[in-house]
């Protein structure tokens, strides 16, 4: 069946993209041949004089090119291929003698992007889910079908650099401004309104875009010496953020700058070339997974489908409006747009809580990715309270007050008070079991965790942790609740730690005793960084708050034994007033709330003289051991449903190194084996800790793994 239909409106011929049988439109090889055919037949078609392309699809215009097809490739020159014909039918639509008007409603990505490219005039609706990228990078390739030469012309370098860079989509008013795209419309009048705009080219020509940009563009996006200052700035930003890890942004930065200085001809050679290169690396293929593990999970709702219906959150209540409450109301009012009230013991509380939950609006604000209009009516959601005055009204009620069981009991008793029977309670604790929790419940099949990580309105992962008596329906409402704030959610058994801070604790515990070791900070921190963290695990407890961390560390070496078993160096730095980054006084120095390096005068707090010749590969083994280790025995545990949630709740939990595809893909390649070999070495250098995990042993014994491909 075909995936395209015209129809000739005057001397416009209406081609309507619909991918039979699927959800998005995708750039297939067979869609290519046949797109290219109509091309032919457009072309040489008397009655058509313009051309119109939309899609059939409810929120998508083009998807890009079908993931599943490139990584079924093996070699470098097939994927090479795939990218030069990708290119040669997208200058079909820029050489063809009539004019091309994309009409863009939905997600315009990748290919699909650099077809509306080459069309000679592009109009896209103003509504939310149209949203226009090059997303290629966060897939380890780079646009490979003409976009690293077409967008840089259309928008200017640096523009052009910010979006194929980092793989960001852009709305459509933020697209107009760029001049990615010639109006924005709403989308009632999207083919009316393209069909004019057809019609006017075919009278007046196509349009002349002057470049844009003023005077700093007239040197740095137009001069080849503005250009190399450019690219350098750009060269040094990609390898601040990636380390180096990723190679797709620096080769999409150098087809960029070889279309620009040597042509469009020597550019589309280097890019379909690079993409080739990039298509079977391993970065790549790891990426993919995530991206595939990651569109699974939005439709995985932790129970047995169709076993519950999810219930209709209109109103939402937060206990707590600390850090934690304050994030998770204003990230709900923001995405979910539901009338939210944020409660805590007193009013100044509740104050500076909303002041927090406000502040993520104007953020959004200020980022203009949303209007003042409507500022102010997702501002009107936001209400608080030192009673429970309103909860009677609340469908669910988040819990985020201190990781401390008996105050979690308590609230929950007030709470279960306050609201109806079928409000669901969900508690934002870290480590506390759900079912200690809700030991004394009067409703326990209404209670769960929902775990958010911090900061709320930034880390993309909820844990949603049910309970034996958790009901399924109140399962399924948490998880889409958590899909609608934007959140990646997994479903995790409800042991101390969960999944996130259960494969942490050991890896945060080692570095905590490499310090008291003598063990440099920066050394300890810089290595994990070089081994892909965003942040090394030392800045992570200032991050987190050691009062915090020491909090979780107790429930952890409560529940698992002396394997959790931290030193004592949170002991001492709380005891001398160090919180972290909150107070400004923690392993690192902070001025203005930047952090301004180690403060030396920790290893004297901790009674450690510091090491000098500290081998990097060495603090690598232990910590990655450490938390490959947890793994696995939480795995065994059944912690997580799945390898692939495991290894998304890491990457997407604590930033574990996308591009090594999460703990679980990390064992699978050094093989288990290997893994318990190191672990015994490092169980006779250091202790028992290190001891491999019986089901490691077993996966050694077994050559187990944990995904078949
Ligand atoms: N290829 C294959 N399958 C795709 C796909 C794609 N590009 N995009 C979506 N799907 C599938 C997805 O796996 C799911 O399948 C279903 O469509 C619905 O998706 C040459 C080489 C478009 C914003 O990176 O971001 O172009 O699970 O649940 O929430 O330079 O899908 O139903 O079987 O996510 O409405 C670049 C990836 C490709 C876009 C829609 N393009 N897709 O979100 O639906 S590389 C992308 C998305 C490229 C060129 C290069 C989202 C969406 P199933 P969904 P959604």
């Amino acid at each position: 069946m075909s995936a395209f239909t015209t129809e000739l409106h005057g001397q416009v011929a209406v081609v309507t993209f619909d991918l039979p049988g699927e959800p998005v439109n995708k750039l297939t090889a067979a869609v290519k041949v046949e797109f290219e055919a109509l091309l032919i037949r457009l072309r040489d078609d008397a009655d058509t004089r313009a051309v119109v392309l939309v899609s059939g699809k409810p929120n998508t215009f083009i998807a890009g090119a079908d993931i599943e097809e490139f990584t079924a490739l093996t070699t470098q020159a097939e994927a090479e291929r795939l990218s030069f014909e990708g290119q040669e039918m997208v200058s079909r639509v820029e050489t063809l003698p009539k004019p091309v008007v994309a009409a863009i409603h939905g997600a315009c990505l990748g290919g699909g992007l650099e077809l509306a490219l080459a069309c000679h005039y592009r109009i896209a609706t103003d509504h939310p889910k149209t949203q226009l990228g090059l997303p290629e990078v966060q897939l380890g390739l780079l646009p490979g079908a003409g976009g690293c030469q077409r967008l840089p012309r259309l928008v200017g370098l640096r523009a052009a650099l910010d979006m194929i860079l980092t793989g960001k989509s852009e709305r459509a008013a933020k697209a107009l401004r760029l001049g990615l795209v010639d109006e924005v419309v709403p989308r009632s009048i999207l083919l009316r309104t393209a069909i004019a705009a057809a019609e006017r080219l075919m009278r007046n020509g196509l349009p002349r875009r002057p470049p844009g940009g003023g005077l700093p563009a007239l040197f740095l996006d137009r001069t080849p010496a503005g250009r190399q200052l450019v690219y350098r700035r750009a060269k040094a930003q990609v390898l601040a953020r990636t380390g180096g890890h990723y190679p797709a942004p620096l080769a999409a930065l150098e087809t960029v700058r070889v279309g620009l200085e040597h042509g469009i001809t020597a550019g589309l050679a280097e890019e379909h070339h690079a993409f080739g290169q990039l298509a079977v690396g391993d970065v790549s293929r790891k990426l993919v997974q995530v991206f595939f593990a990651t569109t699974a999970l939005k439709k995985d709702d932790g129970i047995e489908a169709g076993s519950a219906s999810p219930r209709q959150i209109r109103r939402l209540a937060v206990v707590g409006a600390g850090f934690m409450g304050a994030g998770i109301a204003g990230t709900a009012v923001g995405n979910v747009e539901v009338d939210t009230r944020l409660k805590d013991a007193d009013l100044a509380r509740v104050g500076k809580g909303l002041g927090a939950a406000t502040a993520i609006l104007t953020n959004r604000l200020e980022r203009r990715r949303i209007t003042r209009p409507e500022y102010e009516r997702l501002g009107a959601l936001l209400s608080g309270s030192d009673a429970y005055a309103g909860f009677g009204r609340a469908d669910l009620v988040i819990e985020a007050v201190f990781e401390e069981l008996a105050l979690k009991r308590k609230v929950l008793a007030e709470v279960e008070a306050a609201t109806r029977p079928g409000t669901i309670y969900a508690s934002n604790t870290s480590t506390i079991p759900i079912h200690q929790i809700a030991a004394e419940a009067q409703r326990p099949e209404q209670v769960l965790g929902m775990h958010f990580f911090s900061p709320v309105e930034k880390m993309p992962l909820l844990e949603v942790i049910p309970t034996s008596a958790t009901a399924p329906e109140a399962i399924v409402t948490a998880v889409r609740f958590g899909r609608r704030m934007g959140k990646t959610v997994i479903v995790v058994g409800d042991r101390p730690g969960f999944w996130v801070n259960r494969i942490l604790s050991p890896y945060l515990n080692e570095a905590g005793l490499m310090v008291t070791e003598g063990v440099p900070i920066e050394l300890i921190d810089r290595t994990m960084t070089a081994w892909g963290f965003p942040v090394g695990p030392i800045a992570l407890l200032d991050e987190v708050g050691l009062d915090v961390a020491h909090k979780a560390a107790e429930t952890m070496h409560a529940a698992y034994g002396d394997r959790m078993k931290t030193g004592n160096a949170l002991d001492r730095m709380l005891a001398a007033g160090r919180l972290g980054r909150k107070n400004g006084r923690g392993f690192y120095r902070y001025r203005d709330r930047h952090k301004a390096g180690p403060d030396n005068a920790v290893y004297g707090l901790l009674g450690a003289r510091q090491v000098e010749d500290a081998n990097p590969d060495a603090i690598e083994r232990r910590l990655v051991h450490a938390m490959l280790n947890e793994a696995v025995a939480a795995c065994a545990e059944s912690v997580v449903r799945s390898a692939r949630d495991g290894d998304i709740g890491a990457i997407y939990g604590i930033g574990f190194p996308a591009f090594r595809g999460g703990p679980l893909r990390v064992i699978d390649d050094l093989g288990a084996s290997r893994v318990a070999s190191a672990l015994h070495e490092l169980e006779d250098q250091y202790g028992e800790r290190f001891r491999p995990a019986p089901a490691l042993a077993e996966m050694a014994r077994q050559g187990g793994r944990y995904y078949a491909t």
